[in-house]
């Protein structure tokens, strides 16, 4: 203890230059970060040189989101220094939590598929596999939410303005970025066409390397994320010609490439910058990764023996074309040649099936911005057509008829003609890749029968699941002590590793005393979270509530609206006496919507407004109160989770690909009442779904309903408590003054075809509620199943599904030799 707070000290003043006297709590967090860093980086070191002594396999994670959040708490606890660290603050006069919120979230993601990829890291640090994540230091992370009269309101998140005690910027290696320009056609010794593109532009590419330590293992991976430089200092010309404003200019434009997370998720933007970021970070990415493997190999085809690329969605697929593009125009290999090597080498993951996400680009801007690659997918997708033909017309095609090989050949073309000549970016990635998979077995289920099914007969090997999992690490140990301590004291700590031992709690389950101490923890999360509320929102939580929470992405499908009209249902039922039953509650909602996303904004907006009404009307809010936590993030996600009795996991069926706030809140011993979707579907399956709340139509019903034609208005008339629920929406209950404002979100439901099946779910929605408020009244049997639940999650740790890339599609092991446990 000792040496660190030795270490802090000399930081405060030799690193920050500032006074130790001076007790600056941002001083004293910049300087214990640093001195963790420091304790980080030998071990970085030692690991980054074993990799490379023993010629291991390594992994690359391509995403252009990671949702790191904060890293203190979680790199203390790694390290096995969290209670170390907390005696030196104190001694030195700080609170550690105090001084853990001196930290901004990195957050450089959206949602679930930027946190997934920082669950994996976490993963492979913690497995000791050989991997690296690969990304983009974007300048401004996910935008800052506050809420203005009800309203999002989105400020700009200038998460670096202080600086960044955890990276490691490297400016001196630097890797050029081109763009535009024009591609020769030329003809080699033996008579080959060959092809060498000449840029217009030239960037930079800075690498910054942040450390990611597994868990108490002296194993630490690397997430490196490029940062746009201009080379315009390097550009003489410029200033010989006296142009100096427009050299800087021109610098400006050029770092514009990194400045900003595109806010929108699983909606597609189409913008010629974000383009120009995907093929930046990709690029970057392969040189690095190339340069890497080169210093042990001279021979390329023996890539797919040494690296391993795992696509984080399309986002990153161009690095197909790239990695061609090398191949053939660089390393001068033959089309067969560097093909095999690309297809053994890349792997894509999934994530949704909504078509309003899947990638296009136009093949015009392709054309100008990266004019070599487009070539290259045109020659992928001749070659692929042919390949699709001969299948077709061999004697086991299948299913495949060749009276319909035109039709066929069109829905499988990497380029589609309408509504504008694109490129599908899902199609590069499936048959650029090896591997392809979904992130929960429904999902994967309808990315076989439904939307690559066409893929699924021609490569029938090559879809396969890898249901998502997450990280016990930040989402039980760190982010909840109260019950880890507790669960620990009776299983030990092997659970952090190896989250299957929870289901030695499944016993304990019947013991009343366990039982009190389950709930003791639960309420010291709730009685935190109530304080932390007070201080930002000087609003008084009622502990003895049930706490429902809805935290995630505001999107249409996630149907925060379904939830919003249980709330005005059971709002109406209190003023109306009609809820002499009712089990009082919290339901707190919290989530960004998308800047360009109208409906979404409007739901914050109408949730906003329904809470502002109850919880002004004191006939009822002593039973029913209504939270809008703004600005959800993952640390957020860390504090309220904990404290969470009831989640809310209510998409309509078949559309949320996985989820996995789902799966943080059951680890917590939160009930979950949700629909047959994602892996909450899996879930119910290892717990038992009598222990869920599962309610809904299910996804083959839907599609039924679909076809038989869904008809929303007929349960608008005939359901009494839903038609005032929505009437009272429309008309200006909740928004004095403002008439009509809550219109549109009430019109998609009626007339609008209510394409998510709100009105469809209902009733059942609200009978599934009235069970979870009538089981909270047994306490005792309430906290059995929370329990039980929590004991059930082991499958649903990132290291199972870390595990399952590894074996199934990576073909890495764990290094050998890896140290574990304490003092190793
Ligand atoms: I595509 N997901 C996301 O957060 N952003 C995206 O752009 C796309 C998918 C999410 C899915 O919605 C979740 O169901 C899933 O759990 C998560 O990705 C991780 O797989």
């Amino acid at each position: 203890m000792e040496g660190l707070k030795k270490d802090v000290i000399r930081h405060v003043v030799s690193s920050l230059g500032s006074d130790y006297a001076s007790k600056s709590a941002y001083n004293y967090y910049n300087a214990l970060a640093l001195a963790v860093r420091d304790r980080l980086i030998d071990n970085w070191i030692k690991t980054q040189r074993s990799y490379y002594d023993e010629k291991a396999k390594r992994v690359y994670y391509l995403s252009l989101e990671y949702l790191p959040g904060k890293s203190l708490m979680n790199n203390l606890h790694c390290l096995g220094i969290y209670e170390t660290a907390r005696k030196a603050m104190s001694d030195l006069g700080f609170s550690l939590e105090d001084l853990a919120e001196q930290e901004w979230d990195a957050g450089l993601g959206n949602g679930g598929l930027g946190r997934l990829a920082s669950c994996f890291l976490d993963s492979m640090a913690t497995l000791g596999i050989p991997g690296y994540g690969y990304g983009i230091r974007y300048d401004y992370g996910i935008f800052h939410q506050v809420i203005e009269d009800g309203k999002q309101v989105e400020q700009a998140d200038n998460w670096m303005r202080v600086g960044n005690p955890w990276a490691y910027e490297r400016g001196q290696h630097l890797f050029p970025v081109r763009f535009f320009g024009e591609v020769k056609n030329w003809t080699d010794e033996y008579g080959r066409l060959r092809h060498t593109w000449t840029a217009g532009d030239t960037v930079l590419a800075m690498p910054c390397d942040m450390l990611v330590p597994g868990w108490d293992n002296h194993h630490v991976i690397n997430m490196r994320l490029w940062s746009a430089r201009s080379d315009v200092e390097f550009d003489l010309d410029f200033f010989n010609t006296g142009n100096y404003l427009g050299a800087v200019e021109e610098k400006i434009f050029d770092e514009k490439i990194s400045k900003v997370l595109y806010p929108s998720d699983q909606i597609e933007e189409g913008r010629e910058l974000r383009l120009k970021q995907q093929y930046f970070f990709v690029t970057a990415t392969i040189q690095d990764i190339l340069r890497r493997f080169r210093k042990k190999h001279q021979d390329m085809t023996e890539l797919p023996q040494s690296v391993a690329i795992q696509l984080n969605d399309t986002h990153p697929a161009i690095a197909i074309a790239e990695l061609m593009r090398i191949l053939l125009d660089e390393d001068l290999l033959d089309w067969e040649v560097a093909w095999d090597i690309c297809v053994s080498t890349f792997a894509y993951t999934n994530h949704t099936i909504l078509p309003e996400a899947l990638e296009t680009w136009p093949v015009s801007l392709l054309e100008r911005m990266l004019p070599r690659h487009m070539q290259i997918i045109y020659e992928i997708n001749a070659r692929f057509l042919r390949e699709v033909e001969r299948v077709a017309r061999s004697e086991d095609c299948g299913q495949l008829c060749h009276r319909d090989l035109d039709h066929l050949k069109q829905r499988v073309s990497l380029i589609q003609e309408r509504p504008i000549k694109s490129v599908r970016m899902a199609h590069l990635a499936i048959i650029g890749s090896h591997s392809v998979n979904g992130v929960a077995a429904l999902h994967t289920e309808l990315l076989k029968a439904r939307v690559f099914d066409d893929f699924q007969r021609l490569y029938p090997q090559k879809i396969n699941n890898k249901t998502n999992g997450v990280t016990p690490r930040r989402w039980l140990w760190s982010a909840n002590q109260p019950l880890s301590r507790l669960i620990a004291s009776h299983i030990g700590t092997g659970f952090v590793r190896n989250l299957d031992e929870l289901t030695q709690l499944e016993p304990l389950a019947a013991d009343p005393a366990f039982r009190e101490a389950w709930r003791a923890a639960k309420l010291e999360n709730k009685q935190r979270l109530q304080a932390y509320i007070k201080r930002k929102l000087m609003r008084e939580l009622h502990t003895e509530h049930l706490f429902d929470v809805h935290i995630k992405r505001i999107h249409e499908y996630k149907r925060q609206v379904l939830n919003l009209l249980h709330v005005v249902t059971a709002y109406n039922r209190l003023r109306h006496g009609q809820a002499a039953d009712f089990t009082p509650r919290t339901v707190f909602f919290g989530g960004k919507a998308a800047p360009s996303y109208f409906m979404a904004k409007r739901i914050i907006h109408a949730i906003n407004a329904v809470a502002a009404t109850v919880n002004a009307d004191s006939r009822v809010n002593d039973k029913l109160q209504v939270v809008y936590l703004p600005n959800y993030c993952v640390s957020q996600a860390e504090r309220v989770i904990p404290a969470t009795e009831l989640s809310e996991q209510i998409s309509t069926a078949g559309m949320e690909a996985s989820g996995t706030g789902n799966m943080k809140f059951a680890l917590n011993g939160a009930l979950t009442i949700g629909t047959w979707d994602g892996a909450t579907i899996e879930m119910a399956q290892a717990i038992g779904p009598e222990l869920l709340f599962i309610f809904g139509m299910r996804e083959d019903e839907l599609v039924s309903l679909r076809q038989h034609g869904y008809n929303p208005m007929l349960y608008y008339h005939g359901d009494e408590e839903l038609r005032e629920a929505l009437d009272m929406l429309r008309s200006d209950a909740f928004s004095p003054g403002q008439h009509g404002l809550f219109a549109p979100l009430v019109d998609n439901l009626l007339h609008g075809g209510d394409r998510f099946f709100v009105l469809a779910d209902y009733r059942q929605y609200l009978g599934a509620q009235q069970d979870v408020g009538r089981l909270y009244l047994d306490q005792e049997e309430w906290t059995r199943r929370s329990i039980l639940n929590a004991a059930r999650m082991g499958f649903f740790s990132s290291d199972r599904a870390i595990s399952q890339y590894a074996r199934e599609i990576w073909d890495v092991a764990p290094m050998a030799g890896l140290q574990n446990g304490k003092g190793a």
